[in-house]
């Protein structure tokens, strides 16, 4: 079987765009492959955390990955910092990295603009992180949203120059994107990503967001000019609801056009509403019951960082030979 890698930070509230871009994916494809499904806690700490909100968010994220469909027995499911080879392979990596081509990456410039009292230099490595995530388990696909796209090309980047010098070490994976639900804006600023971090909660559906909240951020969500749904650049607000349905309901926007014909905006918001809601819901049931069974959840943590560690070190001393470090005796 091919292999599948990605991961998600437990930096805040999931939101739809997560889901959408990434974690339905998963659940989609999964099945065609060995899966590696990791929360990013060392990417996390890349940002200021609260050390018992990091670990308490850590547990939800890995309980939501199971309770959004993903099975914790055929896939491999477990936090980053279980697999000290990420941060080992990460530091090799460091060293076939050029600072040229980390100081294009554009979501350093980003995060750094919004942290400007912390930009250290783990954020600026991210992506040679990143790259060690993947690499690590000879990945051939990741699933992520566009806004990955660039840190996946430099992992490809890196794989390929490592290999260039010492031979085929490691497989050069391949970015998955779904047709649709790439990159879900935020429901008040439909130019700006839905971000978990976005101080506005109104622009984003959280995982955990009640029916009720659902509902009134989808009845204000910022729409614009006109009355027509139409699928269209011109209306940014109305189609990112229309690729929110679509990508929930799977229908193609033609589709979702002709079912508006002739309803106004207030009425396709409520639906947009309604669907995430009825799609949320079995999602939220199944994570608050996972979440009382601490025996299960430990045992799939304890289960799966044994699983990941061994695939991870397998490369990892892989690495360690060809760059010459000393063999273990
Ligand atoms: N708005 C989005 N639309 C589609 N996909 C998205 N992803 C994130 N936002 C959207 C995808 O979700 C996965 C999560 O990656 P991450 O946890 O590393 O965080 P991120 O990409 O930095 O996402 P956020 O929500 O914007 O987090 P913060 O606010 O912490 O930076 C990735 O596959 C991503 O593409």
């Amino acid at each position: 079987k091919k292999v599948l890698f990605s991961g998600m930070q437990a930096t805040g509230n999931l939101t739809i765009g997560n889901y959408l871009g990434a974690l339905k994916n998963w659940v989609n494809i999964g099945d065609e492959y060995e899966c590696f499904f990791s929360v990013v806690d060392l990417h996390s700490i890349t940002v200021r955390q609260d050390p018992a909100t990091l670990r308490k968010r850590a547990r939800e994220l890995l309980t939501l990955y199971i309770a959004a469909g993903l099975d914790a027995e055929k896939n491999c499911i477990y936090y980053q910092s279980h697999v000290s080879a990420h941060a080992e392979l990460s530091w090799i990596l460091n060293c076939f990295t050029y600072m040229g081509e980390l100081n294009r990456m554009t979501q350093f410039k980003d995060k750094s603009a919004k942290n400007a009292d912390n930009i250290n230099s783990g954020l600026f490595t991210y992506p040679v992180l990143m790259a060690a995530d993947i690499l690590l388990y000879q990945t051939d696909v990741v699933p992520v949203g566009i806004d990955q796209m660039q840190h996946l090309e430099i992992a490809r980047d890196i794989g390929t120059r490592f290999n260039s010098i010492y031979g085929d070490v490691f497989t050069i994976p391949e970015i998955y994107m779904g047709k649709v639900g790439r990159k879900i804006m935020s429901l008040q600023e439909p130019s700006k990503k839905m971000s978990k971090s976005d101080e506005n909660p109104n622009g984003s559906i959280y995982l955990t967001d009640e029916p009720d909240a659902i509902i009134r951020k989808f009845k204000r969500a910022v729409t614009d000019s006109g009355s027509d749904v139409i699928y269209s650049e011109d209306k940014p607000g109305i189609k990112n609801l229309i690729d929110i349905y679509c990508a929930i309901t799977g229908k193609e926007t033609k589709e979702v056009e002709k079912e508006f014909d002739g309803k106004g905006y207030g009425d396709f918001k409520l639906a947009v509403g309604e669907t995430v809601m009825d799609c949320l819901k079995p999602i939220q049931d199944k994570q608050k019951e996972l979440l009382k069974d601490k025996q299960y959840i430990d045992g799939v943590i304890k289960n799966n960082a044994e699983k990941a560690n061994y695939f991870a070190t397998k490369t990892l001393r892989k690495v360690q030979r060809k760059v010459g470090f000393p063999d273990r005796v």
